[in-house]
């Protein structure tokens, strides 16, 4: 099924220079952009972002770390991308990311994992919601979509 999801790349990724690689990845494997911003995320939308985390140890150096530059905020679309992009992610810990993985290939350690990416259909659309207005979101046809999706 065509789905959506938000994919983050945390400021670490922006001040490293990862930026074209990791959208590289995404454009190679054929995932649609539908809406990207660089944006300095105010703290206040970062707690809401990881609201699930409220209350844990490594929340409040979480959402310092996430608010500490400007990260990258996109919307893909493509066949079963949520999960499609998680894999393509690697684990939590990047020292379990298996190599080949976006964390496996370029991080070392879970607080500064350099993306985020929604772990659910449901997580993706509250997440969409909460970084983009829809006229923000870019519905569009490319002319290689009949040799992505039959
Ligand atoms: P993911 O980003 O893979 O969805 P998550 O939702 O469990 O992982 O956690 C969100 C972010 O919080 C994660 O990317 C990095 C940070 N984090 C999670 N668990 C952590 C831990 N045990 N120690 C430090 N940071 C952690
Ligand atoms: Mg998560």
């Amino acid at each position: 099924m065509i789905e959506r999801t938000f994919v983050m790349l945390k400021p670490d990724a922006i001040q490293r220079g990862l930026v074209g690689e990791i959208i590289g990845r995404l454009e190679a494997r054929g995932f649609k952009p539908i809406a990207m911003k660089l944006m300095h995320i105010p703290k206040e939308l970062a707690e809401r972002h990881y609201a699930e985390h409220k209350g844990k140890s490594f929340f409040n150096p979480l959402v310092e770390y996430i608010t500490s530059g400007p990260a990258l905020c996109m919307v893909w679309e493509g066949e079963n991308i949520v999960i499609a992009l998680r894999t393509m992610m690697g684990k939590t810990n990047p020292q379990d990311a298996a190599p080949g993985t976006i964390r496996g290939d370029f991080a070392q350690q879970t607080g500064r994992n350099i993306i985020h990416g929604s772990d659910s259909p449901e997580s993706a659309r509250r997440e969409i919601g909460l970084f983009f207005n829809d006229y923000e979101l870019q519905e569009h046809k490319r002319s290689v979509d009949p040799w992505l999706y039959e």
